[in-house]
């Protein structure tokens, strides 16, 4: 069954507003997406009626936050199959999952003349973590490169990983500039095999597919809760094994057990990640946000997408000055990055927010993907349940009308 996207629309209030005197076009989801009113209100609710720090009080409303916060969790364990609730580990973002495990998994295992594998297309978070951690230690930091096509180039990778020093292998699930898909169940079994640990950024992945911890082959797996109709808080994935041998990231009330002058003892998983009050509404509102996108389905989101990417990709090939970036549309997800000969990226980007179209302009937080093509930046459009070829025709009407007029100056 097609997605019924002004039904979806009608359920995201920011679509009643209009920018510039024009219909709101969001091409920027793989950003931040817009809110449905079930998320809004859950997170309204919360505050409005069950509100209180969680895991503390022995009082009714202490204990109605805490159950709302913990069956958040579940959903989220739920959301990505996983067979234990306890290891899914509440963040900020996905930014600040993978800092977890680059501190506290690597600071631990990974030593001088070890190796980490990255690739050339990752988004800054699942980069500098482990650069940084890789000069820390004295550790040479690779990267899987990509092709001409926006693929990942994999046969460099039994290269890399038969001395058996590479100690983690750190790859995204989906490109944020090129949309690339790679096959992340192939390198992480190739990783595996090796003895290395195999850390996936699943940012953008996660809004927009079904995704299976139990047969991805991820050792980790980040993603953050905004990119998927939920508000500014992530989620750390992490096998049960490995967490438990892992010392705390961050200190303080909520991941201990006992503490005396001189020593401390944690406390379980998943609240030995959890130091401090986390973001009480912001977890139930992923919550609701995850019951918001599996009511609608994530194969059938997923389909959408597939259906939309390909029309997205031939109206914009229609425009002769304008470059896709990026595999063709099998063979990644429905983000497009693209290039305007002689116009900048922030000027199609200005351009455009005149005619109530959002697209992000710039390097995407992904400045070596960039470099690899030869760019300084590009302009990205990005879709997602509420985007459908009407937001793609805007589109490219209003890419025509900045192409004419930038070549009338
Ligand atoms: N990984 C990928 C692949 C991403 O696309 C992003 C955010 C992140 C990690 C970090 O997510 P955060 O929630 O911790 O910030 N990507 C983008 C983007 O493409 N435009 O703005 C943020």
């Amino acid at each position: 069954m097609p997605l019924d996207v002004p039904a979806i629309r009608s359920e995201f209030p920011i679509f009643r507003r209009t920018i510039n005197g024009k219909r709101l076009v969001y091409l920027d989801s793989a950003a931040s997406s817009q809110k449905p009113q079930a998320v809004i209100d859950a997170m309204v609710h919360v505050w409005s009626h069950s509100y209180a720090n969680v895991h503390r009080g022995l009082y009714t409303l202490a204990e109605e936050a805490t159950m709302a916060y913990e069956d958040a969790r579940a959903k989220v364990a739920r959301f990505v199959n996983a067979s234990d609730v306890a290891e899914v580990i509440n963040v900020r973002n996905a930014t600040e999952g993978i800092n977890l495990v680059a501190y506290s998994w690597g600071e631990q295992h990974v030593h001088a003349g070890d190796r980490i594998v990255i690739t050339e297309l990752e988004h800054h978070a699942n980069l500098v973590p482990w650069q940084q951690l890789a000069k820390r230690k004295g550790a040479k930091l690779a990267y899987i490169p990509v092709t001409d096509d926006g693929l990942l180039d994999i046969t460099v990778l039994p290269g890399l990983l038969d001395d058996g020093r590479t100690k983690v292998v750190a790859c995204s699930v989906m490109s944020n500039v090129l949309g690339t898909l790679p096959p992340v169940v192939e390198i992480a079994a190739m990783a595996h095999a090796a003895g290395a640990l195999v850390v996936m950024d699943g940012a953008q992945a996660a809004p927009h597919m079904p995704i299976d911890v139990q047969s991805i082959g991820a050792d980790f797996l980040a993603f953050s809760g905004h990119k998927l109709c939920g508000p500014g808080v992530g989620v750390l994935w992490g096998r049960r094994e490995l967490l438990e041998a892992m010392p705390p990231f961050l200190f303080g009330g909520d991941m201990i057990l006992t503490v005396k002058r001189e020593d401390s003892k944690w406390n379980a998983l998943p609240y030995k990640f959890e130091a401090g009050t986390p973001a009480i509404a912001e977890v139930v509102g992923l919550g609701a946000a995850i019951d918001y996108l599996t009511g609608i389905g994530m194969p059938a989101i997923q389909e959408h997408e597939r259906r939309l990417l390909p029309y997205a990709i031939a109206r914009l090939s229609e425009i002769p000055e304008l470059r896709v970036l990026g595999p063709g549309p099998a063979e990644r997800g429905a983000v497009v990055s693209f290039t305007l000969e002689g116009v900048h990226p922030h000027d199609i980007g200005a351009l455009l927010d005149e005619e109530g179209i959002c697209v992000r302009a710039g390097h995407h937080c992904a400045q070596p993907i960039h470099d690899r093509f030869c760019i300084p930046a590009s302009a990205r459009a990005s879709f997602y349940i509420y985007n459908d070829e009407n937001d793609v025709d805007d589109l490219v009407a209003a890419l025509r009308k900045t192409v004419s007029l930038l070549a009338r100056r």
